[in-house]
């Protein structure tokens, strides 16, 4: 499939009048500095590493000191304004360290993110173990700014940084019957001491069918913000499916099956008539407990209206042709 410029694919037909000026990454890092060096004079840097994840020292710059400094293009927008730092790194599901939004970026410091491999498994060639730093040098990484729906009628705009996950998956060189994907999460109780909280299966596992994890949109996930991924937010590797619902987007992945047949997965095992195998963004499909038409964007005051919620998260001209045919009320 004929992979589109990175501009293109984040804004579905933005125009180059609308991309987020440069100077906004630089006040951004500019803040997180400050914020940063605040924090350490206070005697806080425990606390500010927990919260957020890997940082860089105080008063170095972002991008020469930061583990991605090969990402190429600059963080664009969809033509709204961007989920702020804080709220994408602080309003989180990631079970595994509570259920609380608060808690992953509270518990989450404890991940660890090296050594990190991820193993591959089921219908390919050779069973083969990738080390993350191998991953982050496979190809080219890109900063994609993706909507972000949550099933619970939240949505986020993330400036994300990955490449497609098709570039990996070459890699892997599956066997022509392989027809899915199942991602699975890191899981270990002893560090995600919150597991408990919830009567999930562990580990966390997600599924896609082999169209969709080969999707240009489809994004194996290392950063955010043009720098490593926080540990609240997946560290060091994660999946991000933009036109379905977030969960779909496993965290903290460490092995990934090709499979002939479709993976069971975490949230459809737990509650099956409430999440589908699918769970594309969908406003014309609402939860049994309540309606997907609209959703609140994370960031806007609680009394703002909220937003329409759009067909495949608006990125149907990406995705749509996959479900030609396919009744999404019954593949919800
Ligand atoms: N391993 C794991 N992955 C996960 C989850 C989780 O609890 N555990 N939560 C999912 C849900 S419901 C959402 S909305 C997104 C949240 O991603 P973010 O915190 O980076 O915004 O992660 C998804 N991936
Ligand atoms: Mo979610």
């Amino acid at each position: 499939m004929l992979l589109r410029k990175p501009n293109s694919l984040d804004g579905c037909d933005i125009p180059s009048s609308q991309i987020t000026p440069r100077e906004k990454f630089e006040q951004f890092t500019r803040d997180r500095r400050s914020f940063l060096s605040g924090a350490a004079a206070l005697g806080a840097t425990t606390l500010a590493a927990d919260r957020l994840g890997n940082i860089f020292e105080p008063g170095t710059d972002v991008r020469a000191a930061g583990k991605l400094a090969t990402v190429q293009g600059t963080i664009t927008t969809t033509g709204e304004q961007l989920t702020s730092y804080q709220d994408l790194t602080t309003f989180n599901n990631y079970y595994e360290f509570g259920v609380d939004k608060s808690d992953p970026s509270k518990n989450a410091g404890g991940l660890p993110t090296r050594p990190w491999t991820i193993h591959v498994s089921g219908l390919v060639q050779k069973e083969q173990t990738f080390d993350i730093d191998s991953i982050l040098k496979m190809h080219a990484l890109e900063n994609r700014t993706y909507r972000h729906r949550c099933v619970e009628g939240w949505s986020m705009v993330i400036p994300w940084v990955g490449y497609s996950f098709s570039e990996f998956v070459k890699q892997c060189q599956p066997l022509s019957s392989a027809k899915y994907v199942q991602f699975l999460s890191y899981f270990n109780k002893k560090v995600e001491k919150w597991s408990g909280e919830s009567s999930i299966d562990w580990p966390y596992s997600e599924g896609l069918r082999m169209d969709e994890a080969m999707n240009p949109l489809t994004l194996l996930t290392v950063g955010l913000y043009g720098d490593v991924l926080p540990n609240q937010n997946g560290a060091p590797v994660r999946m991000v499916l933009p036109w379905k619902y977030g969960f779909k987007s496993a965290k903290s992945t460490v092995a990934i099956r090709f499979l002939d047949k479709q993976p069971p997965t975490t949230w459809n095992d737990l509650a099956p008539n409430e999440y589908g195998f699918y769970s594309n963004v969908n406003p014309n499909v609402d939860h049994p407990r309540w309606s997907q038409k609209t959703e609140r964007r994370i960031g806007q005051p609680f009394y703002a209206q909220r937003r329409p919620t759009l067909m495949f998260n608006g990125y149907g001209d990406y995705v749509a042709s996959m479900y030609n045919g396919m009744d999404l009320r019954k593949y919800y």
